[in-house]
């Protein structure tokens, strides 16, 4: 089989938080590259990208550029067609930026086609340990919510049938430590005890706040607190990961394989969270969860629920898939929540479907 061809768009996806209905900023899209790859069996991978912000025509592209590299390679050499993209950006456009950002949606839509070459869903080539797996609400329980908005959408999911949801500290201002206390405790109130409630502190604290707050909060038992100070910190991080009972989740804002060695090493996590954009795509991503499953630690999905559901599934140490539903308005159908469980996709590949009609409706 060999790639004959690729076609690769600007979307402008609305930015609406559809678990909880929560005020957002009525008009505003989040800009998306979205590629198909095509191979001569007639068979096309899909993949998207973002965080390209304002240089996301720049992203779509690197992208495209990167496309045109792989024409007439076979589409089931991820790894050569990998180095191919490597070395023909001089071997030092990465890793990180722009560069991963593309490459990792080649990455994807090559499993994609992998997955519909050998008929197989993604989750089933990649190990394939579960058929069903955890998941949490998440962008719902915003920190510009005040405690009274929190309260009513943290009921909202468990309505819903969320039996773990994620909420964020570093509230906006210069809250008290009081005050930023109250937010989770508020939440805790309305969903009780049983389930499931991560925080994330999106790299806004210092070392020394984290120890102080993560103490004060011990007792309302978080699930996880993600991303507590600068994510490149590891030995900072490390600090807080041995001060506080509550597990310590990171690795979103981490790029590339080799910086997760160093994360491991230092013992900055007590939970490996990995963006498969940042991360270079499905292939660096199940090498970062093996790697977190010999130093004995769970790995996360960041965004994207609909494709990392099946790397999360494959991975023994798999724990939980972040159910962030920003790019589901793409698909036609997507894994459905079955008990706060998502269910693997029988179909090859990804096991989704571009839908035509919306994504006309996004082109930007
Ligand atoms: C997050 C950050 C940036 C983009 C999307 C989501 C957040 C999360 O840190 O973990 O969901
Ligand atoms: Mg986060």
């Amino acid at each position: 089989m060999k790639i004959t061809g690729f076609e690769a768009m600007t979307l402008a996806v609305p930015e609406d938080e559809p678990l909880a209905n929560m005020p957002e900023e009525a008009g505003r899209t989040r800009p998306v590259v979205a590629l198909r790859l095509r191979t001569d069996a007639g068979i096309e991978g899909i993949a998207v990208t973002f965080y390209g912000g304002k240089m996301t025509g720049s992203l779509r592209v690197a992208v495209e550029e990167l496309a045109a590299l792989t024409i007439s390679e076979d589409p089931l050499r991820i790894e050569a067609v990998i180095a191919k993209l490597v070395n023909g950006t001089g071997d030092s456009c990465g890793p990180g930026g722009i560069f991963t950002l593309a490459l990792s949606a080649i990455d994807i839509a090559l499993w994609d086609i992998k997955g519909k070459a050998l008929e197989q869903p993604l989750w089933k080539l990649l190990g394939g340990h579960r058929d069903r797996v955890p998941t949490y609400a998440s962008g719902a329980l915003r920190r510009g919510l005040t405690d009274d908005q929190a309260q009513l959408a943290a009921q909202t999911l468990v309505d819903k049938g969320f039996t773990e949801m994620k909420t964020q500290m570093a509230l906006p201002g210069n809250p008290a430590p009081a005050d930023e206390e109250r937010r989770v405790r508020v939440i805790r109130d309305v969903i009780g005890p049983d389930i499931k409630l991560m925080c994330d502190i999106n790299q806004r604290w210092r070392p020394e706040q984290a120890i102080d707050l993560g103490h004060r909060v011990e007792d309302v038992g978080l699930f996880w607190l993600e991303d507590v100070t600068a994510h490149d910190d590891y030995q900072g991080l490390a600090r807080v990961t041995a001060a506080l009972k509550t597990p310590i989740a990171g690795g979103e804002y981490v790029w590339g394989i080799k910086p997760f060695r160093q994360m491991l090493e230092a013992r900055s996590v007590d939970i490996v969270m990995v963006d498969i954009l940042r991360a270079g795509g499905v292939t660096p991503w199940m090498k970062i969860a093996g790697m977190a499953e010999a130093f004995n630690l769970p790995i996360v999905s960041h965004v994207m629920p609909e494709i990392l559901v099946h790397l999360v599934a494959a991975c023994p140490n798999g724990l939980t898939v972040e159910y962030m539903p920003w790019m589901i308005p793409l698909y036609k159908e997507t894994p459905v929540i079955e008990d706060g469980h998502l269910v693997l996709p029988s179909g090859p590949g990804l096991g989704l479907e571009f839908d035509e009609k919306a994504l006309a409706g996004f082109r930007a």
